[in-house]
């Protein structure tokens, strides 16, 4: 892929304005509450930056926190501030004020904008550098913006520049703030989405994640919008609201995470999703059962990929006509990747290692001594544990801080969980060692059975000769729990520090 860009450039100019030649009366973006074209975003987004200027004094390098869900004031609040030469610090819509106040405190937020429904926590976070707070929703921001002229030129930014600071969705300590340049949001839509998803200016976008996740970003706004196409956003995104919004919408690309998929492949028979073209799944590995479930519910082969909020976008996953069901993929043109030792070696193909790399996007952490765990000699270690087979594929094992090993064994728990996914009763699985007096960890499996199947001694043994007889029987688990949910995280993660301390319903 071309991935050279001139020194001077702005996203938003690059990706939104580039549109309005050509396409200014195609929809850009469709929601519950409205459709806008590009023309119609591109004027709101100029309004909105004028307003930034003129009422708040931004001057570039501000950093602008975002709050709301997934709706076009969001997408036009996120591109204002790229245009006026801000950096976007966008917030999942449910964090409280004590985490909102470690981010606003951490990158200095000096303003935000944030959907007057979600005001609350914002004004009860502690953030001394917070100066200029406006609302949209409830027609302040709407207000302000009628004043304002509709056209903006976009500050002079260079491709370099600070653009974006992703806060990760951390499991443990302080969260950790991402930086990623004007150019990277270029480059992940030229690497993954012109190389990989290769989009077409027809097609609408479709999905759950948050704009906040730059998993959602990129799918549902920077990749449609880098070829021209539409994006849907949902206010809500569940399963069970995304099958009719598919069918409504007549989407043809959806991003959502592998659990969602399975959930939905159970219900697509009362769905229209003939629109369907492509779906990508990511955020978690992509279990086989429920590629399989998938393509028996749609005919369609999930795309899987991994990303990470470091490397912006999604760096190892294959094209349709290249998926080996089970494995990531290969990585994106690009980007280079390698399975390595703990000296950063690299190990034999069929040897379980950390995963390393590089390409047009990594890892700079805002001010965090955690960078030098992150990037080792110039490669991004992601903290993943994977297998490459001599064909180049990537496949996944586990997190590498959730690698079981139990009375000697190495065992990757989302191996575990997709051989209890192909039971017919099983739902959803989690498998994480606990502590065991004898095999010192115990591979111990949390089970949310499908409905009126009955969790019982039986059904335990049932599982367990399943497990042993899908893969290699000292990976079964021992230990078997049923539960009524799965805790997860707002961007569909399942929390595994959670199931190892017990901490479930
Ligand atoms: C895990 C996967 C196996 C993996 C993300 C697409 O998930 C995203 O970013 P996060 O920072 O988490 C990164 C970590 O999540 N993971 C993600 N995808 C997969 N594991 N198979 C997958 N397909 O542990 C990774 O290190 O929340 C995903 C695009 C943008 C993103 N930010």
């Amino acid at each position: 892929p071309r991935l050279r860009y001139p020194a001077r450039l702005n996203c938003a100019s690059v990706l939104l304005d580039a549109n309005l030649a050509t396409r200014a009366d195609h929809p850009a973006l469709v929601t519950p509450a409205e459709t806008l074209t590009y023309g119609q975003l591109a004027e709101r987004v100029n309004r909105i930056a004028h307003v930034l200027v003129n009422r708040t004094g931004l001057v570039p390098g501000n950093r602008v926190l975002l709050r709301g869900a997934n709706t076009a004031w969001m997408v036009a609040a996120y591109f204002a501030v790229l245009k006026a030469g801000g950096i976007v610090v966008a917030t999942m819509p449910l964090l409280r004020a004590k985490e909102l106040g470690q981010m606003l405190r951490k990158a200095r937020i000096s303003h935000a904008l944030c959907d007057a429904r979600l005001s609350g926590a914002l004004a009860e976070a502690e953030a001394p550098d917070l100066r200029h707070v406006l609302h949209w929703g409830d027609g302040e921001l709407e207000g302000l913006c009628v004043a304002e002229s509709a056209g903006f030129t976009a500050c002079d930014t260079a491709a370099e520049d600070i653009c974006l600071i992703g806060f990760t969705s951390g499991t443990t300590g302080e969260p950790k703030g991402t930086l990623h340049f004007h150019r990277d949001m270029l480059a992940i839509c030229d690497a993954y989405a012109r190389e990989v998803l290769r989009p077409e200016p027809a097609d609408v976008f479709i999905g759950s994640p948050p704009l906040a996740f730059t998993f959602g970003l990129g799918g549902l706004v920077l990749f449609p919008f880098s070829v021209g196409a539409t994006g849907v956003l949902l206010d809500r995104a569940s399963p069970d609201d995304l099958l009719p919004a598919i069918a409504r919408h007549r989407a043809t690309i959806c991003f959502t995470a592998p659990t969602a998929y399975r959930a939905m492949a159970a219900k697509a028979g009362e769905h229209d999703l003939s629109s369907l073209r492509k779906c990508v799944s990511a955020g978690e590995a992509l279990p086989r059962p429920i590629f399989e479930a998938w393509r028996e519910a749609t005919g369609l082969r999930l795309m899987d990929g991994i990303g990470a909020t470091e490397m912006l976008h999604i760096f190892i996953a294959a094209r349709e006509e290249q998926i080996r069901p089970g494995a990531t993929g290969l990585p994106v043109p690009g980007y280079e990747a390698k399975v390595v030792g703990p000296d950063g070696a690299e190990l034999p193909r069929g040897a379980p290692g950390r995963l390393a790399v590089r390409g047009p996007t990594g890892c700079r952490y805002l001010d965090d001594p955690r960078q030098a765990n992150y990037v080792e000699n110039g490669w991004n270690i992601t903290g993943d544990t994977y297998i490459q087979d001599e064909d180049g594929y990537f496949w996944y094992q586990a997190r590498s801080d959730d690698m079981i090993v139990s009375a000697g064994y190495n065992i990757a728990g989302p191996e575990v969980e997709a051989a209890m996914l192909s039971h017919p009763l099983v739902r959803e699985c989690g498998v994480v060692g606990t502590p065991d007096a004898e095999r010192g960890m115990v591979v111990t499996a949390y089970v949310v059975l499908e409905p009126g199947a009955i969790g019982d001694a039986a059904l335990v043994k049932a599982l367990q000769e399943h497990v042993k007889a899908e893969i290699a029987p000292y990976k079964y688990p021992r230990r078997i729990e049923f539960v009524a949910r799965l805790p997860r995280t707002e961007t569909g993660k399942l929390q595994r520090f959670a199931l190892r301390q017990g901490a479930i319903t």
